[in-house]
């Protein structure tokens, strides 16, 4: 018999700006939850986002954070996310450039990991508004390596690429 694995709260980022962007994002959570190990607590709102780094004249992104809870280990839940890119056609080209769909691990827990095949929590989330403008109405109460995800938001320097914040694509509870 196995001992029941712990649950974990994580942090995803999910971001789109290739094709019919919000119907991915929809499913894409959809995917990401469609498994016992892995239960949706809370949904951003979705925000419209100008390109961060990435080859010039790429197209807005869709961009959103999840929250749940998992049994998975990180490594398992980092390639359930790849799965699931790949279910949503994403192919791995340019660096930062136009994609389908990336799925992100913002945060684990309180694990960290200098890891490059996962680095948590994410190396570049604390700079990007692109996620923690979304997870801070997620959730406005939440933290990041201690210090507030509003905040780190309302500083990020993509603050101001942010156009507007869509309807909620489903409810906030599971
Ligand atoms: N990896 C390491 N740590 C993690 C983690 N915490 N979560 C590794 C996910 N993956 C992690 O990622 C490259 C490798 O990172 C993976 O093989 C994994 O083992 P990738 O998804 O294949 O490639 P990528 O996303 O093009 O590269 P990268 O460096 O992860 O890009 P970012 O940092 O995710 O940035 N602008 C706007 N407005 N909105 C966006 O969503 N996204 C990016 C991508 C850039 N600019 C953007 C947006
Ligand atoms: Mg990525």
């Amino acid at each position: 018999m196995t001992a029941p694995q712990p649950h974990v709260r994580a942090v995803l980022a999910l971001g789109s700006n290739l094709g019919e962007r919000e119907g991915t994002l929809q499913g894409a959570v959809a995917d990401l939850v469609d498994r016992p190990e892995v239960r949706l607590l809370n949904v951003s709102p979705v925000v419209t986002t100008k390109p961060v780094g990435g080859p010039p004249g790429q197209p807005d992104f869709l961009n959103m954070v999840i929250a749940v809870e998992t049994t998975l280990e990180p490594l398992d839940l980092l390639a359930h996310c790849q799965a699931v890119e790949l279910a949503h056609h994403r192919t791995r080209e340019v660096r930062w450039g136009a994609r389908t769909l990336d799925v992100d691990i913002i945060s684990y827990g309180s694990v960290t990991s200098a890891d490059p095949v996962l680095t948590l929590p994410h190396p570049r989330a604390a700079g990007r508004a692109f996620v923690l403008y979304p997870w801070s109405l997620m959730d406005p109460q939440a933290t990041l390596a201690g210090e507030s995800v509003a905040a780190l938001a309302a500083a990020a320097p993509d603050m101001a690429g942010i156009a507007h914040v869509q309807d909620v694509p489903q409810g906030q509870e599971p």
